[in-house]
């Protein structure tokens, strides 16, 4: 299982994380739940991959507290988008979250995506953000908004995100992981990892 706190990490003799998964959803080690396919494919092709479940988000404390990830931060909302885990088709607040401990609900922000990449963009600029899931893979293009009751943009534009995999993506996040690691043993220049993401796309 993907270490979740320093001291797990500690355990496995890392100082740091290749990869680090922030996911909307408590982590489940089964494969019904995305962010635990991806943090596994990520383990089993040989990167360090950490794990953040349902990070707090009104303080910065919990997106750092694995510290900061060597290539990409991977955010998924969780297994629903985050608007679906919390409110009904009658627009009312849903009294219960399914992929919470004791299905708790609150335990995730509205727009869950959008809110960890602002986060994550604020503690660590620079660091690359892979969003995926079923939020931003239905939100990447231009969308018609249920709850809004009108057009949105593009997720990418909202959190500001370097990479959107979209739909299955156990081959596309080990091909990103595996081409940033490369350009990460290369020299460096100002630009080069944006060069990386530019190839990609
Ligand atoms: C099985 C299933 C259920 C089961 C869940 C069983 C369980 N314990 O897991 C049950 C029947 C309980 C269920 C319930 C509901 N479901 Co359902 N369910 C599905 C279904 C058919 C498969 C989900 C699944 O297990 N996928 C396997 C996992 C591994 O795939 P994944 O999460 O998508 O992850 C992949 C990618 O998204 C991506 N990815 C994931 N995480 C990350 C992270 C990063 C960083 C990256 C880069 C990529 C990435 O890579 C992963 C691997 O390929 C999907 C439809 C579908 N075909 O996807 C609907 C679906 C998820 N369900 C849906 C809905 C609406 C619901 C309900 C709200 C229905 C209701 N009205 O009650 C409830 C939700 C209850 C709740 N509060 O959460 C919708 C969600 C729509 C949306 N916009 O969010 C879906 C998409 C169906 C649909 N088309 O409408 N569901």
């Amino acid at each position: 299982m993907p270490p979740m706190s320093r001291r797990a990490m500690a355990a496995l003799g890392w100082d740091e994380c290749d990869v680090i998964v922030v996911s909307g959803d408590a982590y489940v080690d089964h494969p019904s739940f995305g962010s635990a396919v991806i943090a596994r494919v990520l383990l089993d092709a040989g990167f360090r991959v950490g794990v953040i479940a349902q990070p707090r988000w009104a303080g910065a404390d919990d997106f750092a507290a694995l510290g900061k990830p060597r290539l990409f931060f991977g955010v998924t909302a969780g297994n629903v988008d985050s608007q679906v885990a919390n409110y009904s088709p009658s627009l009312q607040r849903r009294r219960e979250d399914d992929f919470s401990p004791g299905g708790r609900p609150g335990l995730r922000p509205n727009r869950a995506t959008t809110v960890y990449c602002n986060r994550l963009r604020e503690v660590f600029p620079g660091v690359p953000l892979v969003i995926g899931g079923i939020e931003a893979s239905l939100r990447r293009l231009a969308h018609y908004d249920y709850w809004e009751n009108s057009v949105r943009r593009s997720i990418l534009l909202d959190t500001r995100a370097d990479i959107l995999l979209y739909g299955m993506a156990e081959r596309g996040i080990v091909d990103v992981a595996t081409r940033l690691a490369i350009e990460e043993e290369k020299p460096q220049t100002p630009n080069s990892k944006l060069q990386v993401l530019d190839g990609l796309r």
